[in-house]
């Protein structure tokens, strides 16, 4: 095989950018995969060149121009950003392929601008494209591992990818690990609703550890596992092992039903600093947050004595929670999540809008079958700018109404001040200072504010949304030019459309008209 010149790139912003919160933690949110990627393109004798893009680099200076296959690893949000790279590598004469959120949920599209589109990834697949490295044009082709990988290459090889990105964060520096895949769950809005749980090999995790802790003074690792701690005993049993009590400060995703207060305690006595547990709803999903049959007021109750015991042990703790699910009608939601603020001062709250990321979830096949999804185009699937699902009980404005108006609350300067005070330590409270002033908190509720005029005053924005037109509104294709900058006029033509539907399209008749699984949890 001849040897290649490969480039990855780690796409974690939609374009240039000057942000506070870019600038500070944006290096710290570098994916696992790409790192990955490089480690077996090196190790079956090829010359790798990787680039984690912050929306601070200049893609132009640093993009390698002799680039014989270029990997991108992009997230939904950053598929145009993606697809215009591609579209550069390709008049370069390289050969592209796709991997990542984006590839998984989108994978028909993609391959209208990619050579290869890649599932689940393992080194055999990626080998597969070393050894093939041919243009597939129109049509690019989607490879796949069965499942996710049993071996993902630690911290001691992927270092020399790790460290050049972690130095561009000028404080606050955070290793990505990961100890398990998939999850034992079946939320049936996650990517990892159908996923088996899957736990990586524990004696990697502690030499990956003992290697922090030799090569840095004082260790951070971000744990990218989906659900931390499903083998609670397991895995904080290999971090004893090898981490002296405290020596490495922790950030991990786990569900309250895993945090229960003997575990809390080994989780604090162990260096835990934040933890992200997924509430997600008032009326379903109880079984991740241990709440059971309880609902309403009597689960915020329950999620808010919980969470607030979880900030006695752990400083920083972000509740997640999705809006505009169909369980949800009225008020009521939205004035039981503002409860929750009251009752648990010191949690962060996150909102995410209710999104059908392609055919990532079970639930979107039945969202598609009902007409539901709204091809908005992917730059705003984020989670946040944009939700692409119309809501069942509410009309777009009483829902946006809701959700402005929850998010003025929840970051008025009243529910500020008293999250700072529940709040201990430095770090807790200039992060949650930084992520309420900054884009997440007023910037959300200026935006949101924003497209709630919109459906007053732009009959295009309307239509579309309420599924009238399939025509992408001028807002939405003036902002993406903006974020874009000089590398719109590479956006293949077209690109801004995709169709809604293409998950449903492609099902055997049968599958079509039944019903998708997930719901009920697997364990
Ligand atoms: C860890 C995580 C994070 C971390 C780390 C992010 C990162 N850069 O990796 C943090 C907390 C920072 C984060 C942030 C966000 N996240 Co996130 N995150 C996850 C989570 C929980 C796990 C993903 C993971 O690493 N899995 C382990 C890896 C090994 O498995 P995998 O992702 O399935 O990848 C496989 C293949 O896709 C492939 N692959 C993956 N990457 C690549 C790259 C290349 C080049 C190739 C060839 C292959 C390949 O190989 C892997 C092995 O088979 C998922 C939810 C979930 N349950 O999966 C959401 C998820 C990926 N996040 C999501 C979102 C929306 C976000 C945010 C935009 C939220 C927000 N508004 O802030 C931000 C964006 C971050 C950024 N700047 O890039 C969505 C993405 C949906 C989509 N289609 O884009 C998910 C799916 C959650 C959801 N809503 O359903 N996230
Ligand atoms: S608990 Fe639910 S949302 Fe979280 S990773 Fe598992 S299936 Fe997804």
């Amino acid at each position: 095989m001849r040897r290649l010149r490969v480039a990855i790139l780690d796409l974690l912003e939609k374009g240039p950018t000057n942000s506070l919160w870019a600038r500070a933690m944006q290096p710290n949110f570098a994916s696992i995969m790409p790192q990955v990627i490089g480690v077996w393109c090196e190790q079956a004798g090829h010359d790798v060149t990787l680039v984690c893009y912050t929306g601070r680099e200049d893609l132009a200076r640093e993009l390698p121009a002799d680039t014989d296959l270029v990997f991108i690893a992009s997230y939904t949000q950053t598929a145009h950003l993606a697809y215009a790279l591609a579209n550069i590598y390709r008049q370069r004469g390289a050969v592209t392929a796709l991997g990542g959120s984006h590839a998984r949920c989108y994978p028909h599209d993609a391959a209208r601008y990619f050579d290869y589109v890649l599932g689940f990834t393992d080194k055999a697949v990626v080998e597969e494209v070393l050894r093939d490295c041919a243009p597939h044009r129109p049509l690019g082709l989607t490879l796949g591992a069965a499942k996710q990988p049993s071996y993902l290459p630690g911290i001691r090889e992927r270092w020399k990818f790790i460290a050049p990105t972690i130095a561009k964060a000028p404080a606050v520096k955070i290793v990505p690990m990961i100890g398990s895949l998939g999850c034992p769950y079946t939320c049936s809005f996650c990517i990892d609703a159908t996923v088996d749980y899957q736990p990586l090999c524990h004696d990697q995790i502690r030499e990956d550890l003992r290697f922090l802790l030799r090569t840095l003074k004082r260790p951070r690792v971000g744990w990218h596992d989906p659900n931390f701690g499903i083998r609670f005993e397991d895995t904080m049993g290999a971090i004893e092992e090898a981490v002296p009590a405290g020596r490495i400060d922790f950030a991990a995703e786990s569900s309250l039903s895993i945090l229960s207060e003997p575990r809390l305690r080994r989780l604090q006595r162990n260096g835990f600093k934040a933890i992200l547990p997924g509430i997600e709803s008032w009326y379903t999903l109880g079984n991740k947050s241990k709440t059971g049959a309880n609902v309403g007021l009597e689960k915020v109750k329950k999620v808010s004595e919980h969470v607030n015991t979880i900030l006695r042990y752990i400083p920083y703790v972000q509740a997640n929670f999705v809006l505009g699910l169909d369980d949800d009608v009225g008020p009521e939601p939205f004035e039981m999540s503002k409860r929750f603020v009251d009752m648990t001062p010191g949690a962060f709250p996150a909102y995410s809008l209710l999104s059908a990321f392609g055919q990532a979830a079970p639930l979107n096949l039945d969202l598609q079958r009902q007409g539901r999804v709204v091809p908005v185009p992917f730059h705003f699937l984020d989670n946040n700018r944009a939700m692409n699902v119309r809501p069942k009980n509410y009309t777009w404005p009483q829902l946006y109404d809701h959700v402005i108006d929850l998010r003025r609350y929840a970051f008025s300067s009243r529910s500020i001040r008293r999250r700072l005070s529940a709040n201990r330590g430095l770090l807790t409270r200039s992060l949650n200072l930084v992520r309420a002033m900054s884009s997440e908190g007023f910037g959300r509720i200026r935006y949101d504010t924003a497209i709630r005029g919109l459906f007053d005053s732009d009959v295009s924005v309307r239509r579309f949304f309420e599924g009238e037109s399939r025509e992408v509104p001028a807002f939405y294709a003036r902002r993406v030019r903006r974020d874009l900058g000089a590398l719109w006029d590479s956006l293949p033509a077209g690109a801004l459309e995709h169709n809604p539907n293409a998950y449903l399209e492609a099902q055997p008749p049968a599958t079509a008209r039944g019903h998708a699984r997930g719901g009920e949890p697997r364990h």
